[in-house]
């Protein structure tokens, strides 16, 4: 590999040893830039990669709140304001449990070339809290994110930072979030988070933009074989927003979602949730907080298999939709031995890296990593962002044609990166080296900071 490239992985990985989320991240997007880097030596000259893997600012925050039962509770706020070189920050707000510097680092950096890959004017940034949802209720939410709020607002804004949600953030969190940066600015400033209610400046199709971006982002991909989406099965995962989306969208073209998972296992319903009733329940698997996805398999009678994944069920296309290092050398073996053609990341970072170069290496096998597959959402939001500023709304049908365009771009964008730097049809390459020419560009036009 390239001198100064190695160089810089290997600082990152003494420096962040006790991150190993944001390493694996590192590693992975670097390890397509050796071409750039060779064809570019202003890139070294400036020091741009050791300036890249830095955040622009990084802090935690404490956010106390009170139970119902009137005991307090202490957590981690986290902010990663990773790179603003494209325009405000921008990026999702994770509530879990398992939330980390790591996890929200790694986030961040993704979140960088994934924003940028949308081609709209969006720095990357993400953030979150250790805040556990599950078995909350509403009024406990409510005050978490009032006191969330209170500690994050004079370090976000409309020009600044705009947050958004990501797992354990939906509607209802922006929401009381939303409610409480207004109280304390005293003023109607909208566009400071994104993924609102309609009714005060939220996008139309952005809590379906996640999923349906994916999948127009599979069509591109089955396009370039020649083949189209009608009676593909795909395998999902996850039953939150992003596979809701999925899962309605396939449907509406004529495809089949056959698996979700869950942290008590997967289901597997061979007729596909594809029915409205069907697709319509997740919504309320989600709302009861249950957080199981065995509630499908009673509903519905099909299959539930405990505590296991659902990657050995042989599909057209497998779409990871879950959550991070979901996917190992393992169940990657298991893909392909099952003669999976298409493998198209949705969550961030779902595959380790072994298992995803091991996946690439597959003769015929197609695989679309998630900083472009997942764009979409992000893109609705910059779109969003743009009618709040506007203090005017897109119908659903504009918001969706742009979404369908914007996918489009995200997936050309990626096939003439790889190939202009002679990689060939490699999409995962292409996003990563597209996602970071435009960054580098503004970055060396900026001056050195
Ligand atoms: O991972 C992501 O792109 C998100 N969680 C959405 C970010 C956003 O600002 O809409």
């Amino acid at each position: 590999m390239n001198a100064y490239l190695s160089s810089v992985i290997e600082n990152v990985k003494k420096k962040h040893s006790d991150e190993p989320e944001f390493v694996q991240t590192v590693e992975e997007v670097f390890s397509s830039l050796e071409p750039v880097i060779e064809r570019h030596p202003e890139y070294e000259k400036a020091d741009l990669l050791n300036r890249m893997v830095e955040p622009e600012r990084m802090f935690t925050f404490r956010v106390v709140w009170m139970d119902d039962a009137g005991k307090y509770h202490t957590n981690i706020g986290y902010r990663c304001q990773f790179n603003g070189a494209l325009g405000p920050y921008k990026g999702g707000l994770r509530f879990q449990a398992n939330v980390n510097p790591s996890i929200i680092k790694f986030l961040g950096f993704e979140q960088t070339f994934k924003d940028s890959l949308t081609g709209l004017p969006i720095g990357g940034a993400k953030g979150g809290s250790d805040f556990d949802p599950a078995g909350k209720s509403d009024a406990e939410v409510m005050r978490f994110c009032q006191s969330f709020m209170q500690a994050l607002y004079r370090y976000i804004g409309p020009d600044v930072d705009v947050p958004a949600g990501d797992m354990g953030v939906g509607g209802r969190e922006i929401g009381y979030l939303f409610g409480e940066y207004r109280r304390l600015k005293g003023a109607f400033e909208n566009g400071v988070l994104t993924g609102k209610g309609f009714s005060f400046g939220g996008s139309l199709i952005r809590p379906e933009a996640t999923g349906y971006g994916a999948v127009y982002y599979l069509q591109n991909v089955l396009a370039h074989e020649g083949e189209d989406i009608k009676g593909k099965t795909i395998a999902a995962a996850g039953f939150g927003n992003v596979t809701w989306g999925i899962c309605q969208k396939a449907m509406q073209l004529g495809a089949k979602v056959v698996t979700l998972s869950g942290p008590d296992g997967y289901i597997y319903d061979p007729d596909g949730v594809a029915t409205q009733e069907k697709v319509d329940y997740l919504l309320e698997m989600r709302a009861s907080g249950r957080n199981k996805v065995k509630d499908y398999a009673d509903k519905f009678g099909v299959e539930f298999h405990a505590g296991e994944k659902p990657w050995g069920i042989k599909v057209d296309v497998i779409m990871p939709s879950a959550m991070q290092n979901d996917v190992h050398m393992e169940q990657a073996k298991q893909i392909a031995a099952n003669g999976v053609k298409y493998y198209v990341e949705v969550a961030n970072m779902p595959t380790t890296n072994d298992a995803l170069k091991f996946l690439m290496e597959q003769p015929g096998m197609v695989v679309a990593p998630s900083k472009a597959v997942n764009a979409g959402g992000v893109a609705v939001s910059a779109l969003e962002m743009s009618q709040n500023s506007e203090r005017l709304f897109w119908t659903a049908e504009e918001v969706d044609a742009k979404l369908h365009g914007i996918m489009k771009t995200i997936y050309t964008m990626s096939v003439e990166a790889a190939e202009k730097y002679g990689l060939g049809y490699n999409l995962v390459a292409g996003a990563n080296i597209a996602g970071f020419l435009r960054v580098a560009d503004a970055m060396m036009a900026q001056g050195i900071f």
